[in-house]
């Protein structure tokens, strides 16, 4: 299979990971929509990253339903909890709020391209604002666990590692980790990963 992204799109961090936590054997291709020629603009109809393309040519997209895909392909480890109910909707919700992040980041760093007088204010600080609450929410569910959910890795902390690094990139000035010693703890410690440090490289 191939998945193709760039290496700053979060939500291609988030399904790269999935697929790398899992050693699930595939092609990294970057590809971005932007570039005319773009393989992505053939395969996903919304021309978006990230896109994995199965062995029989089959597009799947987006990145939820990649990692719900990935997570269906062996068990080492699971990702998303297949028989707790309750502990998968942790997991989903996670996923939700660590997506929120990327999604509220993106549109502030979009609205920040604009020409300084073109930029609306009230944009930049309703989604701005949206990633202080999302992050003050996570934090306190976080708590000093050493995992997002349970008592091993799972989707939860793939996607929201992914979510913080997209927001030292583009937010650099945002000092989160100064404000929520707890994520910064455990930030240290996924970080460390070999998948993550894998997911820096292209
Ligand atoms: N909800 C989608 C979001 C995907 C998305 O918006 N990807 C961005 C990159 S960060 C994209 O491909 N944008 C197309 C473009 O910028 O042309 C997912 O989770 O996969």
């Amino acid at each position: 299979m191939k998945l193709l992204g760039t290496q700053t799109s979060p939500y291609v961090r988030k399904a790269r990971l999935v697929l790398l936590e899992k050693n699930i054997p595939h092609e990294y291709v970057i590809d971005p929509p932007t570039e005319p020629g773009s393989l992505v603009l053939r395969v996903n109809p919304l021309g978006r990253i990230p896109a994995l393309i199965l062995d029989d040519g089959f597009c799947v997209f987006d990145s939820t339903v990649i990692a719900d895909y990935a997570d269906t392909l062996n068990d080492a480890p699971i990702l998303i909890p297949r028989n707790d109910t309750k502990a998968r909707l942790r997991v989903k919700r996670w996923e939700a709020l660590a997506d929120g992040i990327m999604d509220s980041a993106i549109v502030a760093r979009n609205e920040s391209l604009r020409p300084a007088v073109q930029q609306n204010a009230a944009t930049l600080d309703l989604h701005n604002q949206a990633v202080s609450h999302a992050l003050e929410y996570a934090s306190g569910l976080l708590g000093e666990n050493a995992w997002c959910e349970g008592e091993s890795i799972t989707l939860a902390d793939l996607a929201l590692v992914s979510a913080l690094i997209y927001l030292d990139l583009r937010q650099s000035e945002r000092d989160w980790r100064g404000t929520h010693a707890n994520l910064a703890a455990w930030f240290e410690r996924i970080s460390a990963r070999p998948g993550v440090i894998a997911s820096n490289a292209a």
